[in-house]
């Protein structure tokens, strides 16, 4: 029996969409302001997962130099049909509703064609696009109506749909309503199966917060009228204490032994009342039971860790970066300067900082809720450092300049700085998330982030942060915690990235 690890991708990979061929399976998930963009996970037995690409990795493909925040690339739907697989996507505030495709799905994909509405004119207003074929030769685009620019920004419309005509990427139709749920806030996330002659659209329904929940309706034709299913919603953590919470956003898929599963996000809240989740929104997956009424039931996804994980990372001007870095609004690439000086990283500052929507800042996902992270940095000739970051607004670090250290909390509208003298040459820099060493009574927080450095061959914390700040639920962000390097001005170099990390 296939044993499911969860998280399955542990750190921020919202909105999975799961395909299987063969004996493979293809995951993708959102990337929002970062890039590469749509992360594309493999795995051959559907229990380890393994990075094998990404959809896009400039800011060209997606639209996204200067998306807002919480725009940018949402909601990806991963199909195969006739030995191609496509791909299509919403980038929110971006360049619009898009499809790629690719014969391999580790890339190259193509450049991304619009899908116009049957004006031809502009991009279909809506997000978390489907995209299913009948025998007929039709093509379905089946999509949550929202507006995303003008007066009506923000208003949804329900779950719509198109036929489209691929070749030219456009709608051959006005959009038409379908079942959109049972009531619950921001039916969105529609995905269409036929399974045995039956067209099933599963959204979700009650918003990706505490609500959010997983509901099915069924027809005998695409196009519906669909019925819903009598259990809805057939996934919802809703009201419950269960360690993952939020779970909805799912896409079924048929996995080993020809079991079926749904693979979802959820986030893992920790505190006494657990309420904090700060690695945001991660993919999780359950099993799911046909019965002899037609239905299917999804169970509530368990918490089963993976062991810990220690990732080293040696730079080199042999090698470029691996996919797990992400810059913010550019490619890693335009900013990781691997030559400059030899087995190190140098970043040069522009004077933009961790406040600006386009810092000098390469990072990888928290992936562990108890996590340690260290890199020497030598800041001889600029100022930069090591940081944790959600989005502009919400940012925890150490930094560097010629002889001062600085730990520094960015809480919304609030900023603690605690100093340091600097050591001279190269200090080691630590930026660890720890469960707190004692009970804090009825409250406790998700975890403290330590903010330390090494000098004279001792440990000196600057600062401890109430990790809560900087949690899914305080910034409001869709994405998560990203832990990187940053430089603010001058050339600023690291060597040595290390980062390890469990889950107890
Ligand atoms: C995603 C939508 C959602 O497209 O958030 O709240 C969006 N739910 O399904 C970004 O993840």
């Amino acid at each position: 029996m296939t044993t499911l690890y969860n998280p399955v991708l542990n750190g921020f990979h919202p909105d999975p969409s799961v395909v299987r061929v063969g004996d493979e399976w293809f995951l993708a998930t959102s990337s929002f302001e970062y890039l590469p963009g749509i992360p594309i996970h493999r795995s051959r037995d559907f229990e380890n997962w393994e990075l094998i690409g990404h959809v896009g990795a400039t800011p060209e493909v997606f639209g996204i130099a200067d998306v807002p925040t919480a725009g940018g690339v949402w909601a990806p739907t991963i199909r195969h049909h006739d030995g191609v697989f496509h791909l299509v996507i919403t980038v929110a505030m971006g360049r619009g509703m898009l499809h790629f495709t690719a014969t391999d799905a580790a890339g190259p994909w193509s450049a991304g064609d619009l899908i116009l509405s049957a004006n031809g004119s502009e991009s279909i207003n809506g997000i978390d696009p489907d995209i299913a074929w009948d025998s007929d030769g039709n093509v379905y685009i089946t999509y949550s109506g929202l507006i995303l620019s003008g007066p009506e920004l923000g208003t949804h419309l329900g779950i719509l749909q198109v036929k489209v005509d691929l070749e030219n990427h456009v709608a051959l139709e006005e959009p038409r309503s379908l079942w959109s749920g049972t009531g619950g806030q921001f039916p969105e996330a529609p995905h269409l199966y036929e399974v045995g002659g039956t067209w099933y659209l599963m959204i979700a329904e009650g918003g990706t917060e505490r609500g959010h929940g997983i509901s099915i309706a069924r027809s005998a034709s695409p196009e519906g009228p669909f019925e819903t299913a009598p259990q809805n919603p057939l996934v919802s953590a809703r009201s419950t204490i269960r360690p993952v919470q939020n779970t909805g956003h799912g896409d079924l898929v048929i996995g080993p032994d020809d079991e079926w599963f749904c693979i979802m996000l959820g986030v893992r809240p920790r505190s006494g009342t657990r309420a904090f989740s700060s690695l945001g929104r991660e993919t999780f997956v359950s099993r799911v039971q046909w019965h002899g009424n037609g239905w299917p039931t999804i169970n509530p996804v368990l918490l089963k860790a993976r062991p810990g994980t220690r990732v080293e990372v040696a730079f080199s001007p042999e090698r470029e970066l691996d996919g797990e870095w992400l810059a913010i609004r550019r490619p890693t690439a335009a900013i990781a300067d691997l030559s400059a000086r030899p087995g190190w990283l140098t970043l040069h500052g522009d004077g933009s900082t961790l406040d600006d929507v386009h810092p000098v800042f390469l990072g990888r996902r928290q992936e562990h809720l108890t996590n340690r992270v260290s890199v020497t940095v030598d800041a001889a000739r600029g100022t930069g450092g090591l940081a944790v970051r959600y989005d502009e607004r919400f940012h925890v670090e150490i930094e560097v300049a010629a002889d001062l250290l600085t730990a520094r909390a960015v809480i919304g509208g609030l900023r603690q700085e605690w100093t340091h003298p600097a050591p001279t040459g190269p200090v080691d820099l630590h930026l660890d998330s720890l469960k707190p060493d004692s009970d804090g009574g009825f409250v406790q927080t998700s975890d403290i982030i330590h903010l330390a450095a090494t000098i004279d061959g001792r440990r000196v914390e600057l600062a401890q942060v109430d990790g809560r700040f900087l949690s899914s639920e305080t910034t409001e962000s869709f994405t998560g915690r990203v832990l990187g390097l940053y430089a603010v001005s001058g050339d600023v170099s690291f060597q040595s990235w290390i980062a390890e990390g469990d889950d107890e």
